[in-house]
This record gives structure tokens, sequence and C-alpha cells, in this order.
């Protein structure tokens, strides 16, 4: 039995929850206001560290998660105060990917996102122990975390070779597929929207899918025959809010997946508040713009059609309308349940018509024909 304590802001306990839950057997919050302003030097203002710390005299808890970017200074202090051991919404993440990670790809991204997170942290723990801040903190003292710093920079940089030899094979079959003249489509949105489970319709493949947030941890591709074409279907990495540098990085694979498709599904679910899915919409897009997808094919799929009744579909979908622009995407809109199989044949035909003229599509016929 483990347990957990998080303190978030309101607007984000949801999400918590949902990530704390994957891990821990007891989960508990302490809520912050929406406009919760952080101390600079110690995140925690005196009132609400008292208020944390009861929390934490009265139930026996293992960790305690702070969901917001915490600094090196953060965390050294609320460890300090709150005699626990703190970790910040970046750590929550990587260990709930770290649960779900099955491939080696995946292993080796999450340690490596983890350990240069851990990075900062030392060096302020190191940089204090030697101005005398923290006397005896950590246990060994200065001189066993200056030498755990040398071994954490030295795994890293082990990592980073090993998967760059994993991205130069998954590079190199690309490579082959686009030789062949096969078509690749991103299937992209953010977590939980029914990505897999649209991938697995689609391919006939059977790979997880879940409730829980970030089930998929690293990409697969498969082929099927669509029209003439033969596509390439890419099962991708969900999308998490704010989602943190470290995490884009280490995986790099599902951006570059996505950045050099012929066209990108992306999935959104119909189930969400408007709100929240009018932020998530965005963000993708944002996403898509930032790691240069643009001028290529979009087609948004609205999932879970069977969740939700028509009228608000209705308007979801007139939110949709005004955040594309032709300019950026050729695009369709449509809708599905990927679970019940309602409507795939209307994305496929829809996928196949914005191909159909895109210079994607030309490029690659054209490749083929010259070799
Ligand atoms: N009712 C309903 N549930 C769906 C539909 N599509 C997906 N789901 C459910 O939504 C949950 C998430 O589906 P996944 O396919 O794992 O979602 P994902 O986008 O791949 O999520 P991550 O891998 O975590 O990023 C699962 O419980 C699915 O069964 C749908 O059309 N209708
Ligand atoms: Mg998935």
């Amino acid at each position: 039995m483990s347990s957990a304590l998080i303190i978030a802001r309101e607007e984000d306990v949801a999400e918590a929850l949902e990530l704390a839950r994957v891990l821990y057997s007891r989960v508990e919050v302490v809520k912050l206001p929406n406009k919760y302003r952080v101390s600079t030097s110690t995140y925690l203002t005196p009132k609400w560290l008292k208020l944390v710390k009861d929390k934490l005299r009265e139930g026996r808890f293992d960790r305690a998660y702070i969901y917001d970017v915490l600094s090196p200074r953060h965390v050294s202090y609320l460890i300090k105060e709150l005699k626990i051991l703190v970790e910040d919404r970046v750590m929550l993440i990587l260990s709930v990917l770290a649960e779900h990670a099955g491939s080696k790809e995946a292993k080796i991204q999450i340690e490596m996102a983890r350990l240069r997170h851990q990075i900062p942290l030392l060096r302020d723990w190191i940089n204090r122990a030697k101005l005398g801040e923290l006397p005896g903190f950590l246990g060994p003292g200065g001189y066993a975390v200056d030498a755990y710093y040398t071994h954490v920079r030295k795994r890293v940089s082990k990592l980073r070779k090993e998967l760059e030899k994993l991205r130069k094979i998954k590079d190199y079959e690309r490579g082959k597929r686009e030789e062949r003249g096969l078509v690749h489509v991103a299937i992209v949105g953010y977590t939980n929207a029914g990505k897999t489970t649209l991938f697995n319709a689609l391919t006939g493949e059977n790979r997880a899918t879940g409730p829980e947030l970030l089930t998929t941890t690293s990409t697969k591709a498969k082929m099927v025959p669509l029209g003439e074409l033969k596509v390439v279907f890419i099962d991708t990495v969900g999308f998490i809010k704010d989602i943190p540098p470290e995490i884009v990085e280490a995986f790099y694979a599902t951006l570059k997946e996505i950045s050099t498709s012929s066209a990108v599904v992306l999935v959104m679910d119909v189930s969400d508040k408007e709100d929240i899915f009018r932020v998530k919409l965005k963000e993708s897009l944002k996403i898509l713009v930032s790691i240069g997808y643009v001028g290529r094919p979009l087609i948004v799929a609205l999932n879970k059609l069977d969740l939700a009744d028509v009228h608000s579909v209705t308007k979801l979908k007139s939110l949709v309308e005004p955040e594309l622009s032709r300019e950026l995407w050729p695009y369709r809109i449509v809708e599905i349940s990927a679970l019940k199989g309602i409507n795939l044949d209307g994305l496929k035909c829809a996928l196949l018509d914005v191909l159909k003229d895109s210079e994607a599509i030309i490029r690659t016929k054209s490749r083929t024909t010259a070799l």
C-alpha cells in the first residue's frame, strides 16, 4: 500500500489525481487556488506550508508531489521543511510513463529524462552543501552527492548514444518504407483521446488501450492498404498540457514521426467538457505548428461519438472550424467512435480525399517512379 499527497491548483487537480492513481493506492489532495502566487524561494507560502505539514502529519504518505514545475531551490527547501520526498509534475509524468513503458526505446527515453531532470537539482545540492547550507542533508553528505552527480552525467551520455542507435534504425526503416511509396499517417492527440483504439481499429493490431493517462509510451507503425494507396498508420505518445521540455526532448521520436508524416489524424475526445476540449484543441494545433507540421493534410477526428449527445457534438464541432485555417492545413473534420467502429469508413474517405491533392503524395509517387 503506497500513498501520495498531491498539492495542485484546483484546475489541475483532476489530471494530477488521474496520474497519481496509476502509481499509488491512496492519493489525497491539497487544493491551491487557481490564482495561487508561488513564493519564488520556497514555492509554498508560510500559510500553505503549515497546511501541508498538518496534512502530512495526519495521514502517512510515502511521497508528496507539487503539480507544477519546481526549481531546484524549491525542491531542496520543501524536502528539508516537509521531511518527505517531494517531486514535481515532470517527475510524476515520467513515473507514470515508466510504469507503462514496454519497449526498450521507451525505457531508455524515460530513464534519460528522469536523470536529466535530476541534474540541476544535484548541482544545487552540491552548491548548498559546499556553502554549508545543507549540512548532512541527503545523508551521505557532499562527497556522495558529487560522486552521484558524476555517475548521472556519465549514464545520461551512455543512454543518449543507445538512443541514437535505436533512432537510426527507426529512421532507416522509415526511409525504406518511403522508398516503397508508402504514405505515413500519424495518429496524434491528447492522452486518452482514443488514438490507440483508432490505430487498432484501422490496422487490426492489438496494442494496449485503457482509461489511464499515458498508456502508450512508444510509437508503432503498421501498413494497411487504403484505396490504391499503401498507408502506414503510426500510433504516438499522447500530448499532455504544458508538456515540459525534458519530456519533449525524450519523446523526440514521437514528434519526429509526426513532423515527417504525409498526413496527421488529430484525435479529439468529444466527451470532454467544452473548456477542456477547447484548450486541448488549441494546444494540439500549437504543437503541430511548433514542430513544423504545416501545409500538409489534417483530419480532425471527433472521437467517442457514442458518449456524447448530438447537441454537444455540434457545439464542439463549431469550436474546431474557426481554429483551423486552409492556409495551414488542407483539413477535414469527421465524427467517429473508434471503439464502436462508427464512421471509420468516413474517416478513411476523408483521408484519401485530402491525401489525393496533397504534395506529399506527389513527392512520394515521383520518388517511386524514379527508382
Ligand atoms: N466510449 C468510447 N470509449 C473510447 C472510444 N475510443 C477510445 N475509448 C476509450 O478511451 C480510453 C483511452 O483510449 P486509448 O486508445 O488508450 O487512448 P490513447 O489516446 O491511445 O491514450 P494514451 O495512449 O494514454 O495517450 C480507453 O478506455 C478506450 O476504450 C470511443 O470511441 N468510445
Ligand atoms: Mg495510446
